[in-house]
C-alpha cells in the first residue's frame, strides 16, 4: 500500500502539462527582478517551458539554438546579490546549480564555450538518513546567492540550472531547466575562480545524482552533480 502510494505520486508528479514545466527568465538584483528576457538570454522554451534532457547537446548550455538570443548586461557590484527568478514556483522535486563563465571580451557576443565555467551556488536536498528526501527548490520561485567579494570585474554568464529529479530513474530522465544571464561585474577582487568546467561536458547523465531513483528506496545520501562550489 505504502509502496503503491509512492509510485501514484511519481507519476502524478511526472504530469508532462505545460504548465508543470518552469523557466527562469529574469535576473534578480538585490532583491529586485530587472524583468522577463531582459538580462537573460531568450530560451528555446519561452513558450513551452519544457526541459532539457540531453546533457551532451548544444542546448545545455543556455538552451538558445532556436533563439539565438542575446541580451542586455546588467551592472552588478561584486558582494551583491544576486540570483534567478522563475516564471512559476518550481513544481518538480529538484535540485539547483548557479554556475558562472568570465568573458573573454563583450559578453553579449560570446557563447560560453570551453573549459571556463565554476559553480558558484547549489540548493541541495535532504535525504534524512534514507527515511524522507525533501527538496528546498521545490515549490520556490527564486534562487539567490551574493557574488563572491574577490571576483574578478569583468562581464560574464551566469547559468541557472535546476535538475528535476521525478523521472530519473532511468537515462535522460532527469529534466534541466536552464537559462543564462549577462552581467559585468564592477568593484571585484583578485579570487582565482574552479574548478572549471566545460558545458556541456560537465557531466555524463549517469551521475548517482542525475540517474537516480528518489522515491524507493529513498537514497541516504545526495550530492549535486558537478564541482565544488567556488566559494572567493
Ligand atoms: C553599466 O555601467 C556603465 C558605466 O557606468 C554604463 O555606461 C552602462 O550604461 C551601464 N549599463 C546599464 C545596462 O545600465
Ligand atoms: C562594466 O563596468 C565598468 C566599470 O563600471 C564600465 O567601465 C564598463 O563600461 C561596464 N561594461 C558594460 C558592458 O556594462
Ligand atoms: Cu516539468
Amino acid at each position: 500500500m505504502l509502496k503503491a502510494n509512492v509510485i501514484l505520486a511519481a507519476i502524478l508528479s511526472c504530469a508532462s502539462l505545460a504548465s508543470a514545466h518552469y523557466t527562469y527568465p529574469t535576473l534578480l538584483v538585490n532583491g529586485q527582478a530587472t524583468g522577463d528576457w531582459v538580462n537573460v538570454r531568450r530560451t528555446n522554451n519561452f513558450n513551452s517551458n519544457g526541459p532539457v534532457t540531453d546533457v551532451s547537446s548544444a542546448d545545455f548550455r543556455c538552451y538558445t539554438s532556436q533563439t539565438n538570443a542575446r541580451s542586455s548586461t546588467a551592472n552588478v557590484s561584486a558582494g551583491s546579490r544576486i540570483g534567478f527568478q522563475s516564471n512559476q514556483a518550481v513544481y518538480h522535486p529538484s535540485v539547483t546549480n548557479v554556475y558562472m563563465a568570465r568573458a573573454p571580451g563583450d559578453v553579449s557576443s560570446w557563447d560560453g564555450s570551453g573549459e571556463v565555467w565554476f559553480k558558484v551556488h547549489e540548493v541541495s536536498a535532504n535525504t534524512n538518513g534514507g527515511t524522507q528526501m525533501t527538496f528546498p527548490s521545490q515549490n520556490s520561485n527564486k534562487v539567490e546567492f551574493a557574488v563572491p567579494r574577490n571576483l574578478p570585474s569583468g562581464q560574464y554568464l551566469v547559468r541557472v540550472e535546476n535538475i528535476a529529479l521525478h523521472g530519473a530513474s532511468s537515462f535522460g530522465g532527469a529534466q534541466f531547466y536552464i537559462s543564462c544571464a549577462q552581467i559585468n561585474v564592477t568593484g571585484g577582487g583578485s579570487g582565482n575562480p574552479g574548478p572549471l568546467v566545460a558545458i556541456p561536458g560537465v557531466y555524463t547523465g549517469r551521475e548517482p545524482s542525475i540517474m537516480l531513483n528518489i522515491y524507493y528506496p529513498v537514497p541516504r545520501t545526495y550530492n549535486n552533480p558537478g564541482p565544488a562550489v567556488w566559494t572567493g
